[in-house]
């Protein structure tokens, strides 16, 4: 039996959260085309026969705006202590730039073995892998570098099994039907947000963040009340839409993939409320579950 905790780090929108899901085969943490979607560390336990590879999703790192910028980042330098591989994630599609040497700077921090996954491999030519490989390869002394399609779940295999040679624990950390550890709540209050993140652009998907107020279930449906919490007036009117239309469409979309997970009918009530500058608040941020 051989097990470990593998942390996956990179900047923001690289394609983090997708590559969790394609190893585990399961949706567990949301993804958007919107930069700042991981607000949290995310498990995603991967089992196999005498393996197990505890994975540390984490919020992209980048340059903070406010004080929830702050802790994200600091979520996810929290995840580098104590693991056996960090997964370093670049998105090819993106030349190398300040943040990414930034990162790299403070990788050579730790002792750990550093993989660079190279990501979004299906949106380029072979010849541009081979310039990123260079190109990132005088940066730093990587122990392996991978190329991966993360969407399509191309060489995600090949990360599992590079992996396990840098495995040095025998305990079974987790027991072995379990992949996650999200609470109910959080998996709807994330697939909210996510559907907020597909409708709305600009300011607003940073502006929100979404909270299960009540569970409730009876015979034949679980009713949910959840509310949407934005940091100004202006949002609000985004969020809700003409006549409701919005708040409608967020509704539907969530309700419809709620009621596949519970597999159960859902009756999902949702309330928009302002609390003004939340992300600069202390005791909000702290209410919400953030350490400061
Ligand atoms: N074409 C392509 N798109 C990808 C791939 N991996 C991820 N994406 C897309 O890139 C976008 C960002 O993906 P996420 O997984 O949310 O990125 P992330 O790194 O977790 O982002 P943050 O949580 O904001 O740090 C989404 O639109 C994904 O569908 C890939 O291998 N190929
Ligand atoms: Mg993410």
């Amino acid at each position: 039996m051989k097990s470990g905790f593998v942390s996956i780090v990179g900047r923001p929108n690289v394609g983090k959260s997708t590559l969790l899901n394609s190893i585990i085969n399961k949706k567990i943490a949301i993804t958007s085309d919107k930069s700042g979607t991981t607000r949290n560390n995310i498990k995603g336990i991967y089992n196999e026969e005498d393996t197990q590879i505890v994975f540390v999703d984490t919020p992209g790192i980048h340059k903070a705006q406010n004080k929830l910028g702050k802790l994200l980042n600091k979520e996810a330098y929290f995840s580098l202590d104590d693991v056996d591989v960090i997964l370093f994630v670049v998105d090819i599609t993106k030349p190398l730039g300040t943040g990414d040497k930034f990162i790299i700077e403070t990788l050579k921090k730790y002792n750990t073995p550093v993989f660079l996954i190279i990501n979004k491999i299906d949106k380029v030519k072979y010849e541009d892998i081979l310039k990123t490989i260079t190109d990132y390869k005088d940066l730093y002394d990587f122990k392996e570098i991978i190329p991966v399609s993360s969407l399509k779940n191309k060489n995600v295999k090949d990360i599992i099994s590079t992996i396990k040679k840098y495995l040095t624990s025998n305990i079974l950390y987790y027991p072995e039907n379990i992949s996650d550890e999200n609470t109910i709540e959080f998996t709807i209050s994330e697939i909210i947000r996510e559907k907020i993140l597909d409708l709305t652009r600009d300011e607003v998907p940073h502006s929100v963040m979404c909270k299960v107020d009540n569970i409730e279930e009876s015979d034949n449906v679980i009713n949910i009340q959840a509310t949407i919490i934005v940091d100004r007036e202006s949002i609000k009117r985004i969020i809700v839409g003409h006549n409701g239309s919005m708040i409608k469409d967020i509704g539907i979309n969530s309700r419809k993939e709620i009621e596949i997970i519970l597999d159960k009918k859902v009756y999902l009530e949702l309330f928009v409320k302002v609390v003004e500058k939340w992300r600069d608040k202390d005791s909000f941020l702290k209410e919400v579950g953030y350490k400061n």
